[in-house]
């Protein structure tokens, strides 16, 4: 600017002498005190006496030739200048006054680093509260203000600000904001602005062969600097935190426990630096049953979104306990506090962690059933931003396909354009894109060759929770023996069962008799419970034939411990031995009632009629059913726990062998749970999979009236119309209060067809309906996750559904929704054996 003013004085200057010369003919001033000449001529005509000219100045002319050429060039000289004043005053207001008066200033930020290595960094050092930190820091903030002042962007420069310091000697971390005229935003780009402070830092160097420069008191080691752009949101975060900074070193050896955010300010940030070539690790708990706070992680030393790994909000209830990696030495927590908590809505805590390579041979063996699993690095935590993970798949010959079951994740073919934000699969050349989903999900790969790679790739950011994928090998010629394979996710389901099992319903589609057996010669359809009962229903008898044998595995076979599957329906625990090895009958301690009484009418239950039967309570108040399905172990509905209050173990007591609420007896037991198992598939939207499994301290005393239900293997057939008991506490009409004595009401089991037509496709393969069109006989409120049980032919008692949803209770075409234990046998008989 100095340099423009003293153009424009000099203009104003020229503008005065002009107008000084105008009254007089010819005149030469010499201005010694500005060193400027100023020469005016006349027009040649002399009109004044000589007198009226100062002496002192006179020149007299002699000729008139030499007058008239002499004002020419006074004239030509005049106009050059004025030219000249005319081009500086524009310029001056082109490239000067515009530009950096009227112009729009744009902002441009920056995130840079460099290292002092005559300071070592200290706890001092990395709490913004402390003396040391705050001297430093305006130290070092008046040298990179001398830096970029001294460099090219002088004129740019707004505000140099340290946030950080960290361990590399001491290792600054500032921001710089420049602020550019727009016409110069292009001059601001980050190689522009780090070539000239390159330049500059150079320039201060004593000798060009050292990589050191003093400055300041400080040596800075020129080779550390690096700076990159970054945007105003980033600026916000790391300034909104200044007052709650937490900073700290990670090691890989133990956990280190993380200071807790300072509930009196708005927001904090943290961050963890681990050895370099190593990984962090996150682990954030939940401590508040509810909270609105916003916990973000990123994969940097500086919170931006594109290097944001996650965001958690709201003290999660699906995942109380999160673990997340970074993919190198840097990771930035911050806290935003959505409303005052008296407590700390969270603990963290860090580990760091060797990297960890993603790359497998995997084998596979000529047998049946999931082989193995595929982890991302560091299951169950979230899977680190830039995972690369490749399996190479081995299969025992080239008439195998291979099978990959994805728990709570499905795949969906991508185009090359489409960003994959929840990893990308490349399977036999096709990119895929996965996502998290609520529904098993099984991608099936048919092979010309026994080799095969698979590989995931996760974007720099934006991770998701850990995956783990199960395999398996098929058959390619018959990749679902007696089952239907559903193309949209891949899965063997049961084929004219009546209940549509592939989303596009398919498997129910072209048969001939649904939900029915048909005969081998004439295909006459007759009900299952039908099959092998010594009477012929086929004209052709086949509905009796290999009775006593085995025959093909079917999705409706039950298949024995040896492997043997039979036609006989529901053979288990009918009393007559069916397998070869007996496995029918054998742990059939269920089902069976200590009840000697004749069932007399009335809705009231009877002592030891419902053995199975449980009261879930919290503090002495019923809140749900249950039904005992072995001596330890309680199902009841997921949407009972479906709250981070309630999906507390130890605030549960169950009640077993207990009719009337508010009395105890001799009969009954209080137990407490130790763990609630919630079905991961659980939709508290829609009430899928609403299942929920508890198991109590210790097993069952023997001198109660308790016992088990029995268990429906999945090829357990129900049949529509079949009638079946719901037992419960449960309200006895809408909007009542819980009934003291345990109440029973017989209902009729209803097609999925049925159950369709009145509640539409909410309805999934794992709800199971019962009730009567025309209403009156129903499960109400309170009954949730009580038993429905239906009596085989051998007497004993199976838990076909827990009481889950209806439409109001009793409302007619209505029917009361349970869920199908069925379909949900083999995960609670998975959790029970592990
Ligand atoms: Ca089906
Ligand atoms: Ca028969
Ligand atoms: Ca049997």
């Amino acid at each position: 600017m100095i340099f423009y003013f003293s153009k424009q004085y000099k203009f104003v200057f020229y503008w005065k002498c002009v107008s000084y010369s105008r009254r007089v003919s010819i005149m030469e001033h010499k201005n010694t005190e500005n060193s400027v000449y100023c020469v005016e001529y006349g027009n040649g005509k002399m009109t004044s006496p000589v007198s009226q000219v100062n002496s002192d100045n006179l020149l007299m002319p002699t000729f008139t030739y030499k007058v008239i050429s002499q004002r020419m060039i006074a004239v030509i000289v005049i106009v050059i200048l004025l030219i000249l004043a005319g081009g500086s005053a524009l310029a001056w207001y082109f490239l000067e006054y515009r530009v950096w008066v009227l112009e729009v200033r744009v902002e441009q930020q920056y995130i840079g680093q460099i290292s002092i290595q005559n300071r070592n960094f200290s706890s001092a050092l990395s709490s913004h509260t402390s003396r040391l930190f705050q001297e430093e820091a305006r130290t070092v903030e008046a040298m990179l203000e001398k830096i970029v002042k001294s460099s090219d962007m002088y004129r740019y420069f707004k505000s140099a600000t340290l946030f950080s310091f960290s361990e590399g000697s001491a290792l600054a971390h500032f921001w710089l904001i420049l602020s550019l005229p727009e016409s110069h935003a292009v001059k601001g780009t980050v190689q522009k602005v780090n070539e000239s402070l390159v330049r500059t830092l150079q320039s201060f160097r004593k000798t060009t062969i050292t990589d050191t420069i003093s400055l300041d008191g400080y040596l800075l080691l020129l080779s550390s600097f690096s700076i990159t752009e970054t945007q105003p949101k980033v600026i916000d975060f790391l300034q909104a935190s200044f007052d709650c900074y937490r900073y700290q070193s990670v090691s890989c050896s133990d956990p280190v426990v993380l200071k807790g955010p300072n509930t009196q300010r708005t927001s904090c940030l943290w961050h963890l630096k681990a050895p370099e070539g190593s990984q962090l690790e996150l682990r954030v708990e939940w401590l508040l049953p509810e909270c609105r706070d916003r916990l973000a992680i990123y994969n940097s030393l500086v919170p931006d979104d594109s290097k944001l790994i996650t965001s958690l909000y709201g003290c999660s209830r699906l995942e109380q306990v999160v673990q997340v990696l970074s993919s190198a030495d840097w990771m930035t927590v911050v806290w935003k506090q959505g409303q005052y908590n008296y407590k700390d809505p969270f603990s963290l805590s860090a580990q760091a962690r060797p990297y960890k390579n993603c790359s497998y041979n995997i084998v596979l063996e000529r047998k049946e059933g999931v082989q193995g699993s595929l982890r991302t690095p560091f299951y169950p935590s979230y899977y680190p931003p830039n995972t690369n993970c490749t399996w190479q798949f081995t299969l025992p010959s080239s008439e195998y396909g291979l099978t990959l079951e994805f728990e709570g994740y499905e795949l969906s073919r991508a185009s090359y354009n489409q960003n994959c934000t929840q990893g990308q699969w490349l399977i036999q050349n096709r990119r895929m894109c996965g996502t998290r989903a609520l529904q098993p999900y099984s991608e099936r790969l048919y092979l010309h060759y026994s080799t095969t790679t698979v590989s995931m790739t996760s974007e720099v950011s934006l991770t998701g929770p850990g995956l783990q994928v199960y395999y398996s090998i098929f058959n390619q010629s018959d990749p679902c023996p007696g089952q239907f394979l559903c193309s949209v996710n891949g899965l063997c389901v049961s084929a004219c069962d009546g209940i549509a099992d592939c989303p596009n319903g398919l498997d129910e589609r072209n048969c001939v008799c649904i939900a029915q057996y048909q005969c081998l010669g004439d295909s006459q359809c007759v009900d299952y419970y039908k099959l092998c009962d010594q009477h012929q229903d086929c004209t052709d008898g086949s509905d009796e034939t290999n009775c006593t044998m085995g025959v093909p595995c079917t999705d409706r076979t039950y298949m024995c411990a040896d492997g043997t599957c039979l036609k006989k329906q529901n053979p288990a625990c009918d009393s007559i031995t069916d397998c070869p090895d007996a496995s029918d009958e054998k742990n059939c301690d269920c089902g069976l009632r200590q009840f000697s009484t004749r069932i007399v009418g009335g809705v009231d239950a009877m002592e030891g009629e419902w053995p199975w039967q449980a009261s879930l309570q919290i503090s002495g108040q019923h809140i749900c059913g249950g039904a005992l399905i072995s001596a330890q172990w309680v199902v009841s509905a997921a949407h009972c726990f479906n709250d981070d209050r309630l999906y507390l173990p130890s605030i549960w007591t169950v009640y077993l062998g207990k009719l009337r609420l508010r009395t105890s007896t001799q009969t009954e037991e209080a137990l407490r749970v130790t763990h609630i198992h919630l079905h991961q598939y659980y939709d508290d939207e829609i009430h899928d999979y609403d299942l929920a499994l508890l198991k109590l301290e210790r097993p069952v005393s023997a001198g109660t009236l308790a016992l088990p239900a029995c268990l429906p293997e999945p090829t357990h057939q129900l049949e529509p119309g079949l009638l079946c008991w719901v037992t419960g506490w449960g309200a006895l009409r809408e909007e009542g209060g819980v009934s003291n004595i345990l109440q029973k009401v017989d209902v009729r089991l209803v097609s999925e067809e049925a159950c369709v037509r009145s509640y539409g496709y909410i309805i999934t393969p794992r709800m199971l309906c019962a009730g009567y069109r025309r209403g009156g006989k129903d499960a109400c409120q309170g009954d949730s996750g009580g038993p429905l049980v239906c009596q085989e032919r051998s007497g004993r008692w199976f838990l076909a559904g827990v009481v889950s949803w209806g439409r109001g209770c009793g409302r007619p075409d209505y029917y009361g929704v349970y869920t199908r234990i069925t379909k949900l046998f083999p995960w609670i008989k998975q959790l029970i054996a592990s």
